[in-house]
């Protein structure tokens, strides 16, 4: 773990490297496997989803409709779960449809101009989408709510998940397959990584094409997901999951430590970082890490995790480190001081803030509400939380009267004739002139 102190001489460097998170490491052999995948999925579909799924995931689904799942599988995984397991998939999903079922889409109403032109824009849902739900080393039915629940509230026509299989069997968690049920998908591929994210941009015979692809995965769905960009659309480009917290001298190094290790659990890539005024609290968070990593179950991964990537820095006062964690512009930035609710005024760049020692990060990737796929690696400077206006499009609509189109003509004209496209100006023309006439007649 790093330990910076912002009085340290090359303080600025050190702090410069923990915001890059890595993004110097070599990612040309990732690129390269992925776009090779890509290429042989778009060329040979079906064929070469069994041959990678064979190949990567070490298992055969026989026929590629050994690949596919539906709403009778994911029902009965969820008639299979015990009692609380539903109760707690349905509040999640109900708080995630709660949450987003307030948003409002940002448009414009229609109104008539001077000119007499009517103008505004309309919001439609995407037809169909494609989220992708990580396998590997943890199982994310969270993230398949995360995703298909602000889908369905956007009015998504069709929502399929892929998600690899087990490596080994090709068994699917139940738990993902109840949460498809609670979340209306409507089939699940179980497909991982690049060639998953291709079926989903190409389509193959059995899995159709969509129009977008939403959902974190590694780093081959990350470079897939850049490769087939502009066929579809895609939501973000995910990185591992990251945690900021921003804690004073009151703050509790227990709780601090847990919320630093359950993000670190996620991967040996996710990134920890402690950003506090009080060397002391600096001490005693770290000392309570170790402690708590000793009986973690996934010690082995949030220990390489904040071993490797996490690091602590020690600030001149608390308007620095509010600075600090504003600049990384963390994914989760977790707020344990005394006024953290006044503090969020002075952030502006974190995928989502957790206010207060009551608001761990874990309630919020499993059911406070908003959308737990969000801006990692530093995007917070520019991208939003997955939400339902990831699943919307918005549509100019146009609407002249015969006298706003003759007012505006002359300027048509102007700016045609400049473009040197005669045939636009003639559009206009063809019409001012026959309704110029119709009103001679008159
Ligand atoms: N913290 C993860 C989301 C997650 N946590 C899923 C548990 N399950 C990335 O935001
Ligand atoms: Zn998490």
């Amino acid at each position: 773990m790093l330990k910076l102190d912002s009085r340290d001489p090359g303080f600025q460097e050190a702090w410069a490297r923990v915001c890059a998170r890595g993004s110097d490491e070599d990612e040309a052999p990732v690129r390269e496997a992925a776009a090779t995948i890509v290429a042989d999925v778009r060329a040979r579909g079906d064929l070469a989803l069994l041959e990678h799924t064979r190949r990567h995931d070490a298992w055969d689904p026989g026929s590629a409709a050994g690949l596919a799942l539906g709403p009778a599988d994911f029902a009965a995984a969820y008639r299979g779960l015990p009692a609380a397991a539903r109760r707690a998939l349905s509040l999640a999903a109900r708080r995630i449809a709660d949450f987003h079922r307030r948003e409002t889409d940002a448009r414009v109403p229609a109104r008539r101009d001077a000119a007499g032109a009517t103008l505004s824009q309309v919001v439609r849902p995407l037809e169909r989408v494609g989220l992708y739900v990580p396998g590997g080393t943890a199982r994310y039915p969270s993230s398949v709510l995360m995703t298909a629940v602000p889908a369905r509230v956007a009015g998504v026509r069709e929502i399929v998940v892929t998600s690899p299989g087990v490596k080994g069997s090709g068994e699917m968690d139940r738990w993902t397959l109840a949460a498809c049920h609670v979340a209306g998908v409507a089939r699940l591929f179980k497909v991982g990584g690049a060639q998953a994210v291709a079926a989903l941009a190409y389509g193959t015979a059995t899995v159709p094409a969509v129009d977008k692809i939403c959902g974190p995965g590694n780093a081959y769905v990350a470079a897939a997901k850049r490769l087939v960009f502009g066929r579809v659309d895609i939501d973000m480009i995910a990185g591992p999951s990251e945690i900021l917290v921003l804690a004073d001298a009151a703050a509790d190094p227990a709780e601090v430590a847990s919320d630093l290790l359950a993000q670190a659990e996620h991967d040996v890539r996710a990134v920890s970082v402690l950003v506090t005024p009080s060397a002391a609290l600096a001490r005693a968070a770290l000392a309570a890490v170790e402690r708590q990593l000793a009986d973690l179950p996934r010690r082995e991964i949030a220990g390489r995790s904040i071993e490797e990537r996490g690091a602590v820095v020690v600030t001149r006062g608390l308007s620095e480190a509010v600075r600090l964690a504003d600049a990384f512009a963390p994914e989760h930035l977790a707020l344990h001081a005394r006024g953290a609710a006044g503090l969020v005024k002075r952030i502006s760049r974190a995928g989502a803030v957790f206010v207060g020692s009551s608001t761990p990060e874990a309630v919020g990737d499993y059911l406070a509400g908003p959308s737990h796929v969000l801006p990692t690696a530093g995007t917070a400077r520019f991208a939003s939380p997955l939400s339902v206006a990831t699943f919307r499009r918005r549509m100019s609509v146009l609407d002249l009267t015969p006298a706003a189109l003759a007012a505006l003509a002359p300027s048509v004209e102007a700016l045609a004739r400049a473009e040197g496209l005669e045939g636009h100006w003639r559009a206009v023309e063809v019409r001012v002139a026959k309704r110029a006439s119709a009103r001679a007649r008159r």
